[in-house]
């Protein structure tokens, strides 16, 4: 059952008998004799791609997020925290399932989510939690588990977004994630107040085309942004990374640029992916605001189309100014973000339920922000493998934690079932956090963690399918697909990766210590060989 023919599907879903009423939980029936007004409500918060360099807890360089550096601030940090596989659909679903890709069964954007598995909303709201997810979901299939569902459809739109309120469709005027947001207020306020909550507030931004909300196009206007040190990178010995259509310089003048077709012309940027209409779908867009928020949005952007039509750039001119263009949009949307999550955190700290709320702010994945000469995600190199993590929870989590331990999203479901008092099923491949947030460690920690991308020759952006292992120090990446290479990588020597020293003969014994242990993680969590 596809999400993207929304009026097909509800009648179907109601048909299949989806609409049931939730099930009752024990302190609702009277009584509470599981305890379940006493377990912590559950505040997951996930942006979409949005990357640890843009996070002022993070250290970032280019933005300030007040409202997130609080909850690390009054939590913990997770600086060594992973995806297991860095795109959007997969790592939604690593997320309920707590298994990876090649056990939960969607591999890239193209599968689609079999709803019938055991997920940890599902297994919350047998326990006696209300659960609800608004915001993006983009497994294509029904969510199941929800009591309350309001999704985007597919990625959703920036302006006047189309939700499913559990199945039937509804239009919205105004910016995604102020909806979004509302959405997620409302549904607390309208919440029955005798079972803890365990709510997935998911937003849209900032995933591309960044398009902020016209009230932050001020920022940034008129000062340039640092240009990564790998921006030029030319990757040397490393053919995967060469082979990507990723790189900002091949942005779309269109869709990416937002500049108007008389302007820029003819489209000469392949965008990654040559044969999406990308000068229509930007028009679509830009048709999609209001007469007022259309005048603010070309009262700025005017500016930038009469600039860019007076000065030409090209070549590598063209390229700076498109990272200039595209970071400073991408940090706008991060803006509204963080501002949206602090209207969520005073609405816990004036209901009083800051105390009992376990509050998780992350992303589906990390993103380049100009690293590489690249946007977007996929590869295993460190700006996208990785998720910004903060998790607060005052009843029982230290505030000032940093931790750097090896983590992954994998270990999300296990986590919240965990703190829920939900016994976690054994096939799921991930650890509770529980120990490290309250500040006991387990000695047996992962010491490596498994990775791998599948998303080749379909799809966007040309990455070749990959999978491998990184240790606290070192990194093995086998590209597949048209290819058969290895690369390693000495993060402490060579952290921003450039060189792999793979035949080198110092590493020749890391090699083969990297070949078990992958080796040994493949077996483990029962994923076949094969690239
Ligand atoms: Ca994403």
């Amino acid at each position: 059952m596809r999400l993207t023919t929304a009026t097909a599907w509800t009648g179907a879903l109601l048909a299949a008998g989806a609409w049931a009423l939730p099930e009752q939980g024990a302190a609702a029936r009277g009584g509470d004799p599981a305890g379940v007004a006493s377990r912590p409500n559950i505040l997951f918060i996930m942006a979409d791609d949005h990357a640890e360099q843009a996070i002022s807890a993070y250290g970032s360089r280019l933005v300030a997020t007040p409202a997130i550096d609080r909850i690390a601030r009054e939590g913990m940090r997770f600086d060594n925290a992973f995806v297991t596989n860095s795109i959007c659909a997969p790592s939604r679903a690593v997320l309920l399932t707590g298994k990876y890709s090649h056990r939960n069964g969607l591999r890239d954007n193209r599968d689609e989510f079999d709803g019938g598995q055991v997920t940890f909303p599902k297994l919350l709201r047998k326990a006696g939690y209300q659960t609800a997810i608004v915001g993006k979901w983009h497994l294509k299939t029904a969510p199941t588990g929800f009591d309350y569902w309001k999704i985007l459809i597919d990625q959703g739109e920036y302006y006047r977004p189309v939700f499913l309120e559990n199945g039937e469709e509804v239009e919205e005027p105004g910016y995604v994630t102020d909806l979004v947001t509302d959405a997620a207020l409302e549904y607390l306020e309208k919440r029955d107040t005798s079972r803890p909550f365990a709510l997935l507030y998911h937003h849209k931004a900032p995933h591309r085309n960044w398009m902020p909300n016209v009230k932050h196009l001020e920022p940034y206007a008129e000062r340039d942004l640092p240009l990564p040190e790998t921006f030029w990178d030319d990757y040397a010995g490393r053919p995967a990374a060469a082979a990507q259509d990723m790189r900002i310089a091949d942005m779309y003048l269109s869709q990416d640029m937002k500049l108007h077709e008389e302007v820029y012309g003819e489209e000469t940027g392949t965008g990654g992916l040559a044969s999406f209409p990308a000068g229509e779908s930007w028009k679509r867009s830009y048709a999609r605001m209001t007469s007022e928020e259309r005048a603010a949005w070309d009262a700025h952007y005017g500016r930038v189309n009469r600039r860019f039509a007076e000065r030409r750039p090209a070549g590598r001119d063209l390229t700076e100014w498109k990272y200039q263009r595209y970071v400073k949009d991408y940090l706008r949307c991060v803006v509204s973000v963080d501002e949206n999550v602090g209207r969520v955190l005073d609405y816990l700290d004036e209901k009083g339920l800051a105390e009992d709320t376990i509050v998780v702010y992350t992303s589906d994945q990390g993103f380049y922000l100009g690293e590489h000469g690249w946007y977007d995600k996929r590869f295993m190199y460190e700006e996208s493998l990785s998720m910004p993590l903060v998790v607060r929870y005052p009843k029982s989590v230290p505030a000032g934690q940093v931790s750097d331990s090896l983590v992954l999203n994998l270990d999300f479901a296990p986590t919240l079932l965990d703190y829920a008092g939900v016994e976690v099923p054994a096939d799921m491949q991930g650890r509770s956090l529980r120990g490290h947030l309250e500040g006991r460690r387990p000695a047996d920690w992962r010491d490596a963690i498994y990775y791998r991308y599948y998303e080749f020759p379909h799809g966007w952006h040309d990455v070749r399918p990959h999978y491998g292992v990184r240790t606290a120090r070192h990194k093995l990446i086998h590209f597949g697909g048209d290819m058969d290479v290895w690369e390693l990588y000495d993060l402490e020597a060579d952290p921003h990766e450039l060189r792999s020293v793979y035949a080198a003969p110092e590493y020749a014994s890391v090699r083969a210590q990297l070949h078990r242990r992958l080796e040994s993680l493949r077996r483990e969590l029962g994923d076949d060989a094969g690239s």
